[in-house]
């Protein structure tokens, strides 16, 4: 741990002096203790979502520890005091970062990769399992006391094996998931904007362009990183090119997916089922998915659970504490 070392010469004893940070959400108790153990750590006791007394809040500190619920926009961060040194996100993504206005103001931006590709790529293992199966269908008749008679075609799914999974973003979390979706016989297919080397492919088979991957796509998997351009990507007309019934899941953001054209897609059975953890502008989802048997949907519970948040926080005090002792940040953005 870094400490903050007084005057060795002058005969003072040595003062350490721990960095203030705000931490703008609540967070796992063991990481709680450690950044209040190793910091002069302003916690939120009462998991407030800070809105525009965030720059206020953040007076006097040298740091921040958000999570995706702040929207560090250009505007914010010039609002934020000058002493303001790092921000370090408890999340992979940081498309609610201006990464670029952050940086011109010299602060460091760090994310939490690698430490949430396993539970991530296991909730896209759920998605794909649940919609193909039709879980939803499934709980309902149980959980309502409608399922009085069992029958050779009820609820009758996809398989997943034998099918071609089309993974459009083959990262960290897209290879753990075609790891695992190899495991129940899936072929993986893939789109990134340059192929990959052999070893991380791993067999899979590279489609040049997104559209060829979604022709072949029995299944289809969104894990590209939300940016302005992929905004609203699986559009109507993109998903008219997947095969009759396909089965689409998304776990990296909302906002890749037109709402309303999958929402059709659903209604139509042109798509027979989606697994959704991530929607646009959620918590609020649009409301239509929520009267779709074949909508599968989770709360935004990629990461969650309880290795990874720890994980996840820990990575984050790391960067922090690296940025502190003079380092370079291992997951430094900027
Ligand atoms: C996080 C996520 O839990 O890390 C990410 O990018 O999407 C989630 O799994 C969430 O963003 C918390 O800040």
């Amino acid at each position: 741990m870094f400490r903050a070392a007084g005057n060795r010469n002058s005969g003072d004893p040595i003062m350490t002096k721990k960095p203030t940070i705000l931490v703008t959400r609540r967070l796992p108790p063991a990481v709680e203790a450690r950044a209040a153990r190793d910091y002069d750590a302003r916690l939120n006791a009462d998991d407030r979502v800070y809105g525009a007394d965030l720059p206020a809040l953040v007076e006097g500190c040298e740091a921040l520890l958000i999570c995706s619920s702040e929207k560090m926009t250009q505007a914010m961060i010039a609002a934020l005091p000058k002493s303001i040194r790092a921000i370090a996100t408890f999340s992979v993504g940081y498309e609610h970062i201006d990464v670029a206005a952050a940086k011109a103001r010299g602060i460091v931006v760090t994310n939490t990769p690698d430490v949430l590709t396993d539970a991530t790529a296991e909730i896209a293992m759920l998605l794909l399992l649940a919609a193909a199966r039709r879980a939803r269908e499934g709980l309902t008749l149980v959980a309502e006391n409608q399922w009085n008679k069992w029958y050779t075609t009820m609820l009758l799914g996809r398989q997943l094996s034998g099918k071609r999974l089309g993974i459009l973003g083959l990262g960290r979390i897209g290879r753990a998931l075609a790891t695992r979706a190899s495991g129940f016989g899936m072929e993986i297919h893939y789109h990134n904007r340059a192929r990959l080397s052999p070893d991380l492919e791993q067999g899979a088979v590279f489609h040049p362009d997104p559209e060829a991957l979604l022709r072949v796509s029995q299944f289809f998997s969104l894990n590209c990183p939300s940016t302005p351009e992929m905004r609203h990507f699986l559009n109507a007309e993109r998903l008219g090119l997947l095969p009759e019934g396909a089965v689409v899941v998304n776990t990296a953001r909302g906002d890749l997916v037109d709402d309303q054209a999958l929402i059709e897609a659903l209604r139509s059975g042109r798509v027979f089922a989606a697994g959704l953890d991530v929607f646009a502008g959620e918590p609020a989802i649009e409301p239509a998915y929520r009267k779709l048997d074949n909508a599968f949907l989770l709360p935004h519970l990629g990461s969650a659970t309880a290795e990874t948040r720890d994980a996840m926080g820990f990575c984050a005090l790391d960067n922090l504490d690296a940025l502190f002792a003079g380092k370079r940040p291992p997951n430094a953005l900027t």
